[in-house]
């Protein structure tokens, strides 16, 4: 029987949208995605000084237990390049297991509901907008916990459709100014 699960997303290094995009392509294999926030900048929390992140979060359908599906987005970090320093330290691709269905695991390696969801505004944004209703095991509402955090700067941008098609109108417009550049000059 599938489990829907929240899946957290972050990077602060080189391309982060890019590597969302990695992240989001790779949970995609993982099961059904159901739902996608919008991207949100969000101040680091903890951790060096550090360059500002991108967060988002997916909700997805999933056959895999909650160990399985950890172990499948640490591999999928490791091929966006992820190199763990320091914890707390700058990333291109951070995914972390938020929520599995109402499950409460506490093993070495694994717990969820993830122990600083409830702290953080940056995780806490995106997953009450892919996931209105979302619960903890213990029957809190996701919705009542934002209210604590709402002092941390998180910013919420376009989401990742709106990104792509700014990003091919961008482009278009480019090789429309080269074009025109070319025909002018060959009038003159
Ligand atoms: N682990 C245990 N449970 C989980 C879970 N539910 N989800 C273990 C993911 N991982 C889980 O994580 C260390 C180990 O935690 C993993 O090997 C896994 O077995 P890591 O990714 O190697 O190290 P980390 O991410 O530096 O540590 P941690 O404690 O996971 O930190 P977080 O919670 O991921 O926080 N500020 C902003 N604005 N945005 C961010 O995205 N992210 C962090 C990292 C700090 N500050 C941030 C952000
Ligand atoms: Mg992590």
């Amino acid at each position: 029987m599938s489990v829907r699960a929240a899946i957290g997303l972050g990077s602060n290094l080189g391309d982060r949208a890019g590597h969302l995009d990695v992240g989001l392509a790779g949970l995609a294999k993982l099961g059904d995605v159901v739902s996608v926030s919008s991207l949100y900048e969000s101040v680091p929390v903890g951790g060096p000084e550090q360059p500002p992140y991108l967060n988002a979060v997916a909700v997805l359908d999933t056959d895999l237990s909650a160990r399985r599906l950890l172990d499948e987005c640490l591999a999928i970090e490791s091929a966006a390049g992820r190199v763990r320093e320091e914890r707390w330290g700058p990333r291109t691709l951070d995914l972390d297991l938020l929520l599995y269905g109402t499950v409460s695991v506490d093993e070495p390696g694994l717990t969820v509901p993830h122990p600083l969801l409830t702290q953080r505004r940056f995780v806490l944004a995106p997953l009450l907008e892919a996931w209105p209703d979302a619960v903890l095991p213990d029957g809190t509402a996701i919705a009542g916990l934002t209210e604590a955090v709402a002092d941390q700067s998180v910013l919420r941008l376009g989401d990742f459709e709106t990104r792509r098609l700014s990003m091919a109108m961008f482009l278009v417009a480019g090789v429309l100014a080269v074009v025109l550049w070319l025909v002018w000059g060959w009038l003159l």
